[in-house]
Parts: structure tokens; C-alpha cells; sequence
């Protein structure tokens, strides 16, 4: 006999999305089971993302998580585009009133998981085979195995946070789901160091040789990327050479303060633009990865997760405390207008900043004129500004 459990929302995946969904719906006083097939200290040591938009904050900062990361984020008021070694500032305060915070989302799943733990928050880890059923009924479940045994959830709502590769979007048959999809022919190299970062704020770089990113993760600890061949090995990289590479790309400027050390967590990260419509089906919402993807290029995907995760939060509490389903179900259509509107800035920064393999010297000189366009424009530079500090939730 398989082990029952029944709670109202069963969540799939304890990643951003599924944590933060979690917290935010007992705050609400809505119960939820998190089921993820992973542990809490791999989960918690994936390095991903490291910039958190205004609404981000607010929403972790309202979810009763904000403490550390007020205390340790860092607040960016703006952020360089180079082009060829030449910088342009945007300067995303003055342009919009609002900043951005640089805080790993390392960080943000840690302290996710302390409050959901100190709160006794329920869930099984390490599960597989995981199955979700009977979802255009009133009573959907999740099956899986949990250590070696069978286990049923029998819930009102499932939440499918479980990321691009998980299976909660799969389990929407295939002639209601439509997927969007543009794979980039590059990926990004990303390395950490114990080492202070080149500058105060972040310096997207285009160079012929390729696109180049420095990032941080505090005062001491920087994060860097450099576009490479897709299916490019971590192991070509040895520092000296992921260095030297680095230095061309950023400019002789920004390669004069740059300090080098050891790296660790070297690895390559495809880039993709995807999009699953709709992100209902039945009594399944999908949150996160799981419906969406972009180029890391807008540091969006993170944000877009939480904005979801936002939106389906208010929907079931609503419906939890008023009976109403008014917000569940217009869910996927709001959440998806907005999606789309992100999806076009991350693709379009993409454009901007990535040497492409099929690119003419017309290519090349459109990019050129944007950027000197930008750097002239403060419509323009306004225009990227407030995509990357984030759009209105609805
Ligand atoms: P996650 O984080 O992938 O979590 C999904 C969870 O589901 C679990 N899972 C399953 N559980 C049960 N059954 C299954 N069958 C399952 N299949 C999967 C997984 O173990 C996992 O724990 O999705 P979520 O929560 O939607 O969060 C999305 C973000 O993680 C992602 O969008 C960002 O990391 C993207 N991203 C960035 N976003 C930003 O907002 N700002 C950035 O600066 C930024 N930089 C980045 C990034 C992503 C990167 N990579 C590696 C893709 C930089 C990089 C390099
Ligand atoms: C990061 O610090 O990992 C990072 C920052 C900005 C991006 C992407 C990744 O656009």
C-alpha cells in the first residue's frame, strides 16, 4: 500500500519557484507538500543567478526572508555595456528611480529553506518517478517513490516548479501544450573567485573575440563569464586561459583592475529563449524554468520565476480565502503577457552583446550603431533601464 498524504497545493521542485511559493502560501495560511528530486544542500549549491530586481526584493522582503539579504546584497544603481573596449554606463537610478541588488540565488535558497525548516514546512527529498495525475479533476495527486517506498499526495492544486528538464510540463498533453524555442549557437563559461571584482558594478562586454561578463557576489568574491562554443568543455579552460581571454574581451580599462585567483565552480550553461503556453492545465500551474526559459544576458530568469510565483501565490490564497477563482483563472494569461515581454528583452540584449557565427560585417555594424545609438539616446539607454530593474507585475 502506497503512503497517503493529502495537503491543498502540492509543489514540485524546491528550487526558487517552489520555495518561495511555499512560504508565501503559509503565510497566507494555504498548507503545501514540497517534493523535490534533489536534497537541500545540492539544491542550495547550484550556482546560478546573481541579480535581483526591485520586485524581487519587495516580494522576498514581504515573504518574511529579507533580513540577511538586505544586510549583505548589494545595491547597483547602474550597470556598463561595452562595445570594443569603449563603456557606456546605463545608469539604471537616475532613469528609472529604482536599483537592482546583487545577491546570489545561492542566498536566497538558503534562507528559503531556513524559514520554511524553522516553520516545519513539509517535504520529501531525494523522490523519483515522480508522477502527477488525475489533474483535470478536483482532487489531483503526485506519485513517487521516497526512500524505496511509494507515496501518493492527494491535493487541491498542483504546482509544477520543477524547472525546464522536470515533468510536471510534460504531463500536459501534447496537443494543448505549444512551446516556443530558440537555442543560441554559443554557451557561457562561468568561473567564481575569492577575488575583489574589477569594478563596483556589473560590465557586459562585446569583443569580436566574444561576449564577456563581470559579475560579483560581494566585495570580495566576483563572478565572470565568457561566451564559448556550446559544446566547449570546461576542461579546455585552465585559469591562465580563461583569464588572458578575459582581459581582451573587457578592454584594456577594465582589464587593468583586474584581479586574478584560483577559480572554482567552472562550467558551461547553454543559452536558450523557450516559452510553454499555457501554463495551466486543469488544476496544474506551471511556475518558473518549468514554463520558461531565457539567455541568462537580462538576468531575468530568477526574477521571472519569483514574478510567477507572485501571481499564483495571490491567485490560490484568493481562492482559499474568498472561494473566488477570479485570479487562478486568469493566471496563465496575465503571468504569459508578461513573459513574453521578458523573453523579447533577454533575446534582444542577447542580440546586442553575443558574437553570432552566421553574422556578416552588416551584422556586426547594426550592433555597432545600437550600442552608439544607446550611448547617444537617453530614450534609448531608458528603455533597456527599465526592463532590467523589471517591468510592473501586471
Ligand atoms: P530551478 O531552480 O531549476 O528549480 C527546479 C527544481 O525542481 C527540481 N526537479 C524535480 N523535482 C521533482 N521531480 C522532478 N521530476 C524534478 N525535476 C526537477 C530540481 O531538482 C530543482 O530543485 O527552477 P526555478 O525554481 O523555476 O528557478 C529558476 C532559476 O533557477 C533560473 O531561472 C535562474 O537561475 C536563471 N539565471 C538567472 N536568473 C536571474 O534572475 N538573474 C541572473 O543573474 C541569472 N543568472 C541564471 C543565471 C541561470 C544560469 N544557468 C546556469 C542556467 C546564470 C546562469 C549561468
Ligand atoms: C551572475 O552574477 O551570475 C549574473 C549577473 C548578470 C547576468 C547573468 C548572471 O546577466
Amino acid at each position: 500500500m502506497p503512503q497517503t498524504h493529502r495537503t491543498s497545493v502540492c509543489i514540485i521542485g524546491a528550487g526558487p519557484a517552489g520555495l518561495l511559493l511555499s512560504q508565501l502560501l503559509a503565510n497566507a495560511g494555504v498548507d503545501s507538500i514540497v517534493i523535490d528530486r534533489r536534497d537541500r544542500a545540492y539544491i542550495e549549491g547550484r550556482i546560478r543567478a546573481g541579480v535581483l530586481e526591485q520586485g524581487t526584493v519587495d516580494a522576498l522582503t514581504e515573504a518574511g526572508v529579507g533580513d540577511r539579504m538586505h544586510r549583505e546584497g548589494l545595491v547597483h544603481s547602474g550597470f556598463d555595456l561595452a562595445f570594443d573596449g569603449d563603456r557606456h554606463r546605463i545608469d539604471i537610478a537616475a532613469l528609472t528611480g529604482k536599483s537592482v541588488l546583487v545577491y546570489g540565488q545561492t542566498e536566497v535558497t538558503r534562507d528559503l529553506f531556513d524559514k520554511r525548516m524553522a516553520e516545519g514546512g513539509c517535504f520529501f527529498f531525494n523522490v523519483e518517478d515522480v508522477t502527477p495525475g488525475a489533474l483535470k479533476t478536483h482532487q489531483p495527486t503526485v506519485s513517487f517513490q521516497h526512500d524505496g517506498q511509494p507515496v501518493t499526495v492527494t491535493c487541491d492544486y498542483v504546482a509544477g516548479c520543477d524547472g525546464f528538464h522536470g515533468v510536471s510540463r510534460k504531463s500536459i498533453p501534447a496537443d494543448v501544450l505549444r512551446t516556443f524555442e530558440r537555442v543560441y549557437p554559443f554557451g557561457w563559461l562561468g568561473v567564481l573567485t575569492e577575488r575583489p571584482p574589477v569594478s563596483d558594478e556589473l560590465i557586459y562586454a562585446n569583443h569580436a573575440r566574444g561576449f564577456a561578463l563581470c559579475s560579483m557576489r560581494s566585495a570580495t568574491r566576483s563572478r565572470y563569464y565568457l561566451q564559448c562554443d556550446a559544446d566547449d568543455d570546461p576542461e579546455n579552460w585552465s585559469d591562465d586561459r580563461f583569464w588572458d581571454e578575459l582581459r581582451l574581451r573587457i578592454g584594456a580599462e577594465a582589464a587593468a583592475n583586474l584581479q586574478t585567483g584560483p577559480s572554482f565552480e567552472k562550467s558551461i550553461a547553454p543559452l536558450r529563449s523557450f516559452v510553454a503556453e499555457p501554463m495551466r492545465y486543469g488544476n496544474l500551474f506551471l511556475a518558473g524554468d518549468a514554463a520558461h526559459i531565457v539567455p541568462p544576458t537580462g538576468a531575468k530568469g530568477l526574477n521571472l520565476a519569483v514574478a510567477d510565483v507572485r501571481l499564483l501565490a495571490r491567485a490560490l490564497a484568493e481562492r482559499y480565502r474568498s472561494g473566488s477563482t477570479t485570479h487562478i483563472d486568469s493566471y496563465s494569461r496575465i503571468v504569459l503577457a508578461r513573459v513574453w515581454k521578458v523573453e523579447r528583452f533577454s533575446w534582444q540584449l542577447s542580440n546586442l552583446m553575443h558574437q553570432f557565427p552566421d553574422h556578416t560585417d552588416f551584422e556586426r555594424k547594426m550592433q555597432r550603431a545600437e550600442f552608439d545609438y544607446l550611448v547617444q539616446s537617453e530614450a534609448a539607454s531608458k528603455t533597456i533601464a527599465e526592463n532590467y530593474v523589471g517591468l510592473p507585475l501586471e
